[in-house]
């Protein structure tokens, strides 16, 4: 589908000199926001390439499954939240999004952190064995079993199959993760039409991006992965909230603040 029935202008080099006086600001906003990605990734490309048959073994495993489910839920919530650390860190340097006001940053972290986790998950995503990077080495979905929530698990590494499938370019990933982050639909937004505005700089970033790589045909099949993402969030809260009932200690006392914050 042409990126113009998406609702955004395509970036046309030729007339946008022109027609088009933001494009050097596009232009600019696409730079920054790929800066802001590529110095926020816990690894680097090269890095997972060289890491990509890097296995837990056996006893690896069996040691993660046999953890009690409070014990690998925190250790779990532990490691996420880390990855949280880094896309908040990415965040704070998106142009559109230091200039917001800090309620309606936090109130975006909130609902859009996990999803941008998610996104960046897919970049950690082995295809050929369906194992993802997690502390320190590739690890299937039995590693987890052990927090007594397959379907999440199994609906996550889907979606980051799915999306690892697409093999954007770091790129297209850094433009698609703002766009993500940016949605001024978010609960608890004071000033909806600056993060709107925000929002639509970024999605002229990103068909700019697609357009220049000749593969505007992604557009749309990124966009039918937003709503799946959100579902997977609430999916995820609904987890933590079952096991807040279980084990309100373990969650008081041992996960991390910020995780608290912002999913608590
Ligand atoms: C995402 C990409 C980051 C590294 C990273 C760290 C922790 C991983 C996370 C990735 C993906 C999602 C993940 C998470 C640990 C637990 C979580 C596998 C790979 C699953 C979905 C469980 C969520 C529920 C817990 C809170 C118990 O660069």
């Amino acid at each position: 589908m042409p990126s113009s029935e998406m609702g955004f202008r395509p970036y046309d080099p030729e007339t946008s000199f022109f027609s088009y006086p933001t494009s050097l600001h596009i232009e600019e906003l696409c730079a920054s926001i790929v800066r802001s990605h590529r110095e926020t990734t816990q690894y680097r490309p090269e890095e997972l390439q060289a890491l990509r048959w890097k296995v837990f073994s056996r006893e690896e495993i069996h040691a993660h499954q046999s953890k009690s489910m409070d014990e690998m839920w925190q250790h779990c919530a532990v490691r996420l939240t880390d990855a949280v650390q880094y896309v908040v860190e990415f965040a704070k340097r998106i142009p559109g999004f230091r200039q917001l006001c800090q309620n309606d940053q936090i109130a975006l972290l909130k609902s859009g952190s996990m999803e941008v986790v998610l996104v960046r998950m897919s970049r950690m995503f082995n295809t050929e064995n369906n194992m993802v990077f997690f502390d320190g080495k590739f690890a299937g979905t039995e590693l987890f079993k052990s927090l007594a929530c397959n379907d999440l698990i199994a609906a996550v590494f889907d979606f980051a199959h799915n999306l690892c499938m697409l093999r954007l370019t770091e790129q297209q990933m850094a433009v698609f993760s703002a766009v993500v982050l940016l949605n001024a639909d978010r609960p608890g937004l004071e000033n909806r039409e600056k993060v709107q505005r925000a929002r639509r700089d970024v999605e002229l970033a990103l068909s700019q991006i697609l357009h220049r790589d000749n593969q505007e045909t992604l557009l749309h099949k990124l966009n039918q992965r937003l709503p799946l993402l959100k579902s997977l969030c609430v999916l995820h809260i609904e987890k933590l909230r079952w096991f807040r009932q279980l084990f309100p200690l373990t969650v008081h006392s041992l996960f991390p603040p910020l995780y608290k914050e912002l999913f608590g």
